[in-house]
């Protein structure tokens, strides 16, 4: 075993103020946490999700994590007073470091978290809460939630990371169509335009996300992590690029993965037939 495998201490865990987190079963649950401000997204917030976002990706406790918000929002998008107004005063390079911590955890963190990731949007999500939505790697509404581009409404272009973000994700029209209009939608059209994987009714949303996560936390955590990131990651390439850059993950995680998966595999199904792989997940612990 190597040294990296053994089971380690966990730190306890920063946030507590802007941000929350909980521990269930292999989940953790981090929930924007200021209901009052429709969780809008401050400076402080934004410091402190990258705190906990960096303290849980090596936490045994997160097998999964789950993006949240608390009371009636998702995230009601960067903090007008915070974010916007107040930074009009300071100086140039603050105002550049507080939109590449907001920068850093929208994207860049969440992107390549080496955890999976869902984002249980539950309510109100506008302008810069769509990048942290797209950047994880699933994401789940509620039927009833509000998703806007507002940022029209209020005289800006959308921008941080939420244009690039937005045009991985829906088609050339419907980005267009939202970025123009300001129209809200709902969390059935954002499963529509491919905004998130599904919506299911509010009262539904929780179980749903946790018989997700469950799926995933069936899996082996390594072969997940290399699968998502190569994903991701070879969005950018070339097919051929990618066909290299492919083989050398493949082998990678083959090697890096302590449960020996692929070995278990193909024995429990060409030598055992004990299960059959298209169906489900070879036994992990026979
Ligand atoms: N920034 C700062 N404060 C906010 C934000 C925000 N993005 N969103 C809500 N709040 C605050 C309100 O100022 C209000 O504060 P107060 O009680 O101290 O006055 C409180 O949250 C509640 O807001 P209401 O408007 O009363 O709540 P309601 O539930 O009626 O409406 C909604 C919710 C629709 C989200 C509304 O607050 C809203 O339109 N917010 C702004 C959404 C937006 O345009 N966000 C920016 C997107 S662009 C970008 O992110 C770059
Ligand atoms: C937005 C705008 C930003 C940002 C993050 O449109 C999100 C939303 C102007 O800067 O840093």
């Amino acid at each position: 075993m190597r040294k990296s495998d053994k089971p380690r201490e966990n730190a306890s865990i920063p946030g507590g103020k802007n941000v929350l987190v909980t521990f269930e079963n292999g989940i953790a649950w981090v929930t924007m946490n200021r209901p009052e401000k429709r969780n809008a997204m401050s400076p402080a917030l934004n410091r402190e999700m990258l705190e906990v976002l960096d303290a849980l990706e090596t936490d045994d406790r997160c097998g999964v994590l789950v993006l949240t918000g608390a009371g009636e929002a998702f995230s009601g998008g960067m903090d007008l007073k915070e974010y916007f107004r107040d930074m009009d005063t300071v100086s140039q390079i603050e105002i550049i470091r507080v939109r590449r911590e907001a920068f850093e955890w929208h994207y860049r963190r969440l992107m390549y978290y080496l955890k999976p990731t869902i984002a249980m949007v539950n309510g109100w999500c506008f302008g810069g809460a769509f990048t942290p939505v797209i950047s994880c790697d699933l994401a789940i509404a509620a039927d009833e939630a509000t998703f806007g581009l507002s940022e029209i409404n209020w005289g800006i272009i959308p921008a941080g990371g939420v244009p690039r973000a937005l045009a991985a994700t829906v088609n050339l029209r419907n980005g267009l169509y939202y970025v123009m209009t300001g129209e809200t939608f709902n969390g059935k059209r954002a499963a529509e335009i491919g905004l998130v994987n599904e919506s299911v009714p509010g009262n539904q949303l929780r179980d749903r996300v946790i018989k997700l996560a469950n799926v995933l936390l069936q899996k082996s955590p390594t072969v997940l992590r290399a699968a998502k990131i190569a994903y991701k990651h070879l969005q950018d390439m070339s097919w051929d690029t990618a066909f290299d850059y492919i083989a050398a993950k493949a082998e990678s995680a083959r090697l890096q993965d302590p449960e020996k998966g692929r070995e278990k595999g193909l024995t429990q199904f060409l030598d055992e037939k004990t299960y059959r792989p298209g169906l489900e997940t070879y036994k992990r612990n026979p």
